[in-house]
């Protein structure tokens, strides 16, 4: 049928009128903040947890710190079940591993053929025996990602202190990554020089911590054989150090540094680490390593002292709950086994997360927020609340503050408030607070300064109905991917 002309002419106008009020119009996303993290820093972010393993002769010796002049006959779990420790760490919520292939003292958890201060000398499987081997096959198993330390120092070693020691090194590193499938982090750690046994010599060996390991050449020759694997250490390049072994990342936790002064080892850099710096020009997270015994190594005279599920709950929301991966270090005891209390404690740990955030109460509420992104809908704030991680709220360009309210329809009472970044666009937020509606106004419950990846903000139980979120400053405007309420 032919439309009459005027009707023609009056259905254009409305067309266009339509077409610009529509909410589903196509508006572009907000431009990246940058530094942004790698596809590979962003999987990581998103394993929040792991486990560090600390197995070597000190849990014969009952030291944190071997010489290097242990012998190799002291090594000897007799009932070691790594499929034990990785189901246990699995059950926990653990994500991934990162086992202490060589601590200080420079013996070796694989038969490695570089030196004779190894496993192949020990009475484990009479020298048979390859724990780095049978942790990696165990994380397969139980689907953890598997992860290497490798200490630098080695207290063993005659060569150290000398090149000769670099080329020893980097051979280690080489049948680590060659030999036992993907690894998903390396953990160089900055404890370097001192006094040890070197090959008999026992002295006192100095490095130039800046630059006797010529770290570059190291992590370029890894990366030719496994590019996906993240550096860890204290500066970096893709993971820091929190600068404390207290289970504690900054209340104010940049993912971003400027590496440019920064290298494994150098003194009183804690606070930094532990806050980054917002105008930072790399993205290198903190990582959280605390140990769920006083020790880093397993010693009988801690048995009572494991970490209580409380104290583990505590330090989940300083380390996760500000944006931090936690890495919980769990050493397995003589027999080669992780001793019954920290068992215990793991799964207590699990069921108060269980307990606490079983029942989120924004996933049904109503969400509204005074600013969406071209008046768009794919950035509206219904994204925060439908468990997608790759939707997300965002405001227009020139819009710093901005604030949305969840209406959970009934009062209810609130103890902790979930919030996340969308950092694949980077990380923006420098400050926010949360109100309640109480006795027919706003209340502040809490404020913060970054959110970043994940913030869990524990709050004086509180009856309400309403909570509002203020973005009250950001480096550009906020994008938001979830919150959460419980
Ligand atoms: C420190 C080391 O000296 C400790 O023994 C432990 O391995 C810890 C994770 O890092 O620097």
């Amino acid at each position: 049928m032919k439309l009459p002309e005027f009707k023609l002419n009056l259905l254009i106008p409305i067309i266009f009128l339509y077409t610009s009020c529509n909410s589903t119009k196509s508006v572009a996303p907000p431009s990246p903040v940058l530094p942004v993290p790698t596809d590979e820093q962003l999987a990581w972010h998103e394993m929040e947890m792991n486990a560090f393993i600390h197995f070597t002769t000190n849990t014969f010796t009952d030291l944190e710190w071997g010489y290097g002049d242990e012998k190799e006959s002291i090594f000897n779990p007799t009932d070691l079940n790594t499929d034990q420790w990785i189901s246990t760490l699995k059950n926990a919520g653990m994500k991934g591993v990162i086992l202490t292939c060589k601590h200080h003292d420079g013996f070796c958890l694989w038969p490695s053929a570089y030196t004779e201060h190894s496993i192949k000398n020990s009475p484990y499987k009479n020298g048979k025996g390859d724990i780095v081997k049978e942790v990696s096959e165990s994380t397969k198993k139980y689907g953890l990602k598997f992860g290497v330390y490798l200490s630098p120092w080695d207290r063993n070693h005659k060569d150290y202190g000398k090149p000769e020691y670099i080329t020893y090194y980097r051979n280690q590193l080489k049948e680590l990554f060659t030999g036992y499938g993907p690894i998903f982090e390396m953990w160089f750690d900055g404890a370097n020089g001192g006094d040890g046994y070197y090959g008999g010599k026992r002295e006192v060996r100095q490095i130039d911590r800046k630059t006797y390991y010529d770290w570059p050449t190291t992590l370029e020759m890894v990366r030719q054989i496994q590019p996906q694997v993240l550096f860890f250490s204290d500066a970096g390049p893709d993971i820091r150090w929190v600068g404390n072994e207290q289970g504690l990342a900054g209340e104010t936790n940049w993912n971003t540094i400027t590496p440019d002064t920064l290298y494994p080892g150098k003194a009183d850099i804690g606070n930094l680490l532990s806050t980054g710096s917002e105008n930072g020009t790399r993205w290198i997270p903190a990582e959280v390593d605390v140990s769920i015994r006083p020790g880093w190594f397993y010693h009988q005279k801690e048995d009572s002292l494991v970490k209580s599920p409380e104290r583990l709950f505590e330090i989940y929301l300083t380390s996760v709950g500000r944006g931090s991966v936690l890495l919980l270090n769990v050493p397995p005891d003589r027999r080669g086994l992780i001793h019954e209390n920290d068992v215990k404690s793991l799964v207590g740990f699990k069921h108060l997360r269980d307990s606490v955030f079983a029942d989120n109460l924004a996933k049904n509420a109503a969400i509204e927020a005074d600013n969406v992104r071209g008046k768009s809908k794919t950035y509206a704030a219904k994204n925060l609340i439908d468990g997608d991680k790759n939707t997300y709220w965002a405001t227009d360009d020139n819009t710093k503050t901005a604030s949305f309210v969840i209406d959970l329809k009934d009062p209810k009472q609130v103890t902790y408030i979930v919030l996340q970044e969308y950092i694949k666009l980077g990380q923006r937020v420098k400050s926010f607070a949360v109100e309640a509606w109480k006795n027919n106004q706003w209340q502040q419950i809490a404020q913060g300064t970054t959110i970043g990846y994940k913030k869990i903000l524990k709050i004086d139980p509180i009856e309400t109905q309403k909570i509002k979120v203020t973005i009250r400053d950001s480096k550009a405007c906020p994008v938001l991917s979830n919150v959460e309420i419980f």
